[in-house]
């Protein structure tokens, strides 16, 4: 059988929804298809062209009539443009607003060529934008529209049934972790810069958005540094970042708090911390969580949303409500006191996460799902 011809769209700066599409899409080209990446700019962890690998960016051409250029139209044309010339079996997009849309149009544009649309819903898409009103029946619609719809967790799949109604035939394909990236590293020169009196390190990545509860971390950690000697990494920027900023010099965090922006490359910072803190309003799944256990680091991590289905309380990491404070510093403070716990437990979280959270594994799911369509 020929191996399918793949466009997969998403947005391709820092964020979960991202690193899955491009990680997918550099593993199908391994497995033998041909994957063309239909972005905006290069997605960020597209760092070499393999074989099968293909790159097309989408033009927006600004006029003084459009106050913004209207970006869906714009990626609809390049979507049908790669379709047609390179004879795409199927376009994969990643965040259904406004992806699902241009691949709606493109798939129109086709006919009678066929062309399937698979969406992939990651979180926000479904739990925030698209339930704002103007978004909320064009998201119904182009849910109901694509050829098939999977979902990153099935707490995500039960949220989108429940709030718009539809979706009983959603395929739950959970995110993945390649471990061959992802894994337990001694970096003693590292470990040494960021811990230079031999503190233990917390470590936190996000794109610094409100649902991620920056805020919460910066509390939990000046819980925590009363009667420990511990460091706070934070790794990435965004719009809350101000006020985290301002967070730590009230609470004369400064010298214990180290700020590392963004980082292409978390799989060499993820290794030296001794435990990672997710506290978010809500994860639909929580993918760095993920990342960190297959390096061997501990999660601490919101309760609300589908993490759940990754992680065992108590055993493999820990599941705090979000405004939980005392909760997740006194969590962390027994991992932080009990060594041999933590490493136990850190064990358990890379086992966990590499058996049934590994690529090859995923990748069977999103490979049956294609033969399926096609
Ligand atoms: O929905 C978002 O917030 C955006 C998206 C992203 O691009 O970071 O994050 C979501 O997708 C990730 C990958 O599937 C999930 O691991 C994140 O949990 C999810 N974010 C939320 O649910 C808040």
């Amino acid at each position: 059988m020929r191996m399918p011809a793949i466009g997969i769209t998403c947005y391709p700066d820092q964020g979960g929804s991202g690193v899955v599409a491009t990680e997918l899409g550099l593993n199908l080209a391994r497995h033998g298809c041909e994957v063309h990446f239909i972005t905006s700019s290069l997605p960020f962890r597209l760092r070499s062209y393999g074989k099968n690998i293909f790159f097309h960016k989408v033009e927006m051409p600004e006029y003084p009539v459009f106050r913004n250029s209207p970006y869906t139209l714009s990626l609809a044309t390049a979507m049908h443009d790669v379709a047609l010339h390179h004879n795409l079996d199927i376009l994969h997009v990643h965040y259904a607003i406004p992806h699902a849309a241009a691949a709606f149009l493109a798939r129109e544009m086709m006919k009678p060529t066929p062309l399937k649309v698979i969406t992939t819903l990651h979180g926000t898409d479904i739990t925030l934008v698209g339930q704002e009103p103007s978004f909320f029946p064009i998201t119904r619609f182009l849910i109901e529209q694509s050829d098939a719809v999977t979902t990153v967790s099935s707490f995500l799949k039960e949220e989108t049934k429940k709030v718009f109604g539809v979706g009983d035939d959603i395929e739950v394909i959970p995110n993945f972790v390649d471990p061959r990236v992802f894994k337990p590293r001694q970096d003693d020169e590292l470990r040494e810069r960021l811990a230079p009196g031999g503190e233990k390190l917390i470590l936190h990545a996000s794109n610094f958005r409100k649902v991620k509860n920056v805020p919460a971390v910066v509390k939990v950690f000046g819980l925590l540094r009363r009667d420990h000697d511990v460091r706070l990494l934070l790794v990435g920027d965004g719009p809350e970042m101000s006020e985290v900023q301002g967070l730590v010099e009230q609470h004369e965090l400064e010298n214990d708090v180290v700020f590392l922006g963004q980082s292409d490359h978390l799989e060499d910072i993820l290794p030296v911390a001794d435990v990672l803190l997710l506290p978010s309003r809500h994860e639909s799944f929580g993918l760095v969580a993920l990342e960190a256990m297959a390096c061997a680091v501990v999660p601490v991590m919101t309760s609300i949303g589908g993490a759940s289905e990754f992680i065992n309380d108590g055993h493999n990491g820990f599941l705090r409500d979000p405004d939980d404070i005392e909760g997740m510093a006194e969590a962390i403070g027994t991992l932080l006191d009990h060594d041999n716990q933590r490493q136990n437990m850190a064990e358990d979280a890379r086992r966990d996460a590499t058996m049934d959270f590994g690529a090859s594994c995923i990748m069977r799911q999103y490979l049956e799902l294609y033969e399926k369509l096609i």
